[in-house]
C-alpha cells in the first residue's frame, strides 16, 4: 500500500475536502438527535470549524492516530498508552494558571472552552524519532487563551505540567521519566497562530491515549514538545524546565524545532517513515520547520538552530 503522504492517493482524494466539511458541518448543525443512529453511538460532535492553517494532506485514520502513542505516563510501547489510559479520570479537570498574568486561576474546562472557537486543525505531526501521522485536532489558539487570562509584560516563556496522578498513570509509578512531564514554550512560539490547545480529533473529543482532556499541538517542533492531559500552564520570565531537554540536553534542545540538518546523535532525521504507510513504505523527505517554515521562521531570525537546536 502506498504511503499517504502529500502527493499519494489518499482519503482526501476519495473525499474532496470541502464536499467532507460541509458535509460534516451539516451533521454538526443537525445535531445527533437526527443523524446520531446513522452513525452509530458516537461520541458527542464537537463542530469544529474549518481552518485556513489546515494541511490538503491526507489525514490518518483515528485507528492510526489513537492505537501508535507516545505517553510514558502509560508505559513505553507504542500500544501502552491505548491499552492503559482509559484508566485516566478527566472530569472534572481543572488546569491552574499562574505566574505573570492578570487572572490567575484554577480554570475549569467549561470556563476555558467557553469563550474560544473551536476550529479543526488538519496539522502534520512530527516525532523526533523519525515517524509522522497527519491529524485532524480540534482546538483553539493557546493565544486566545492566554489573552483572556492577561499576560503580563516580563512574561517571556510559558510552562506547562502534565498531571501527576500515579494510581491513575502506571508510567508514573517507575522511575521513567522526573514526573511530572513538563514542558515549555518562547512567549512569542506560544501566541503564534499555528500553535493550539487540543480538545479532540475527527470532531470528537480527545482519546485518553492523546492527550485527553487537553493538549498542546505545536506542528513546527518534535512531537515532544506537545505535552498532554495539561493541568498548569504559567508564564515565567526563564526558560522553564522542559522533560527531555533537562532529561538528555545532548540530543533533545529546548527548541527542537524539525530540522532535517540536525541530525539526532543516534540517528537521521533527514527522512521518516509515515505511521500507517505499511511495512515497507518509501521513507520521505523531512522539511525543515515541518513545512511551516514560511510562518514560523521569522520567530528564530537571527538563532544559529544547529547550536540552540
Ligand atoms: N505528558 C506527556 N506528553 C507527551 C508525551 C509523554 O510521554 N507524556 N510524549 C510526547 C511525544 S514524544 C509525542 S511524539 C507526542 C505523541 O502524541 P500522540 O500520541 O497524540 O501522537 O506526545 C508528546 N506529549
Ligand atoms: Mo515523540
Amino acid at each position: 500500500m502506498a504511503g499517504r503522504w502529500k502527493n499519494d492517493l489518499g482519503w482526501s482524494d476519495v473525499t474532496p475536502k470541502a464536499a467532507f466539511l460541509n458535509r460534516r458541518r451539516l451533521m454538526a448543525g443537525a445535531g445527533a438527535l437526527a443523524l446520531g443512529g446513522i452513525a452509530g453511538p458516537a461520541l458527542a460532535k464537537l463542530g469544529a470549524m474549518p481552518s485556513r492553517y489546515s494541511t490538503d494532506a491526507a489525514p490518518n485514520s483515528l485507528e492510526d492516530i489513537s492505537s501508535y502513542n507516545n505517553y510514558y505516563e502509560f508505559g513505553t510501547g507504542k500500544d501502552d498508552p491505548a491499552r492503559n489510559a482509559h484508566t485516566l479520570t478527566t472530569t472534572p479537570w481543572t488546569v491552574k494558571i499562574d505566574g505573570l498574568v492578570d487572572k490567575p486561576g484554577d480554570y475549569s474546562m467549561d470556563d476555558i472552552l467557553s469563550g474560544v472557537s473551536l476550529e479543526e486543525r488538519i496539522y502534520r505531526f512530527r516525532c523526533v524519532e523519525a515517524w509522522a501521522m497527519v491529524v485532524p485536532w480540534v482546538g483553539f489558539e493557546l493565544a486566545d487563551l492566554l489573552n483572556r487570562v492577561g499576560v503580563q509584560p516580563s512574561a517571556k516563556y510559558v510552562a506547562f505540567e502534565t498531571l501527576m496522578r500515579p494510581e491513575e498513570m502506571p508510567g508514573q509509578r517507575r522511575a521513567i521519566l522526573d514526573w511530572p512531564y513538563r514542558e515549555g514554550l518562547r512567549l512569542d512560539e506560544a501566541m503564534h497562530p499555528l500553535t493550539i490547545l487540543a480538545n479532540g480529533i475527527y470532531d470528537e473529543p480527545l482519546p485518553n491515549q492523546n492527550g485527553a482532556p487537553l493538549r498542546l499541538v505545536v506542528p513546527w517542533k518534535y512531537g515532544f514538545k506537545s505535552i498532554k492531559s495539561i493541568v498548569r500552564i504559567s508564564l515565567v520570565e526563564e526558560e522553564p524546565h522542559a522533560t527531555w531537554n533537562v532529561t538528555n540536553p545532548r540530543e533533545y534542545g529546548f527548541y527542537s524545532n524539525v530540522n532535517p540538518e540536525v541530525d539526532h546523535p543516534r540517528w537521521s532525521q533527514a527522512t521518516h517513515r509515515v505511521v500507517g504507510g505499511g511495512l515497507f513504505a518509501k521513507r520521505v523527505p523531512t522539511e525543515k520547520f515541518n513545512g511551516y517554515g514560511e510562518e514560523v521562521a521569522s520567530l528564530y531570525d537571527g538563532m544559529d538552530l544547529a547550536k540552540l537546536f
